[in-house]
């Protein structure tokens, strides 16, 4: 469970260090993503996965995370999505971050992000 949020942390830019995660997870975790099946995550996708993983996490179910509940956290990167700076990731707060991640990634700009932007988005973080 972590090491599939380090990849949706580094991939969809959440809160965990960049690295580790195996080409092969990263493309099981990019066909989980890709609901329509294109070969393309666009933002709806990449929004549906991000509240769904924030609901997986969240377990006090305070609508809230904490560092705890995500596990291991960069803590810069925590600090930095932790936009109100109360030491808990709103839903708001979390898919804010990611989108910034999901735009960086989105090198032809077209609004979409293929697996390939994101193995080349990876490598950038490394
Ligand atoms: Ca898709
Ligand atoms: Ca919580
Ligand atoms: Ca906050």
């Amino acid at each position: 469970m972590r090491r599939t949020f380090l990849l949706i942390g580094a991939a969809l830019g959440l809160l965990a260090p960049p690295g580790l995660a195996a080409a092969a997870e990263v493309e099981t975790a990019f066909a989980a993503m890709d609901a329509n099946g294109d070969g393309m995550l666009d933002v709806d996708e990449y929004v549906a996965a991000v509240v769904h993983r924030f609901g997986e996490l969240d377990a006090d179910d305070d609508r809230m995370l904490t560092a705890t509940e995500i596990g291991e956290v960069d803590r810069d990167a925590f600090v930095a999505a932790d936009r109100d700076g109360d030491g808990e990731l709103s839903l708001g707060e979390a898919v804010g971050d990611r989108m910034i991640r999901f735009f960086d990634a989105d090198s032809s700009r077209d609004g979409t992000v293929t697996l390939v932007e994101i193995n080349a988005y990876l490598e950038g973080l490394e």
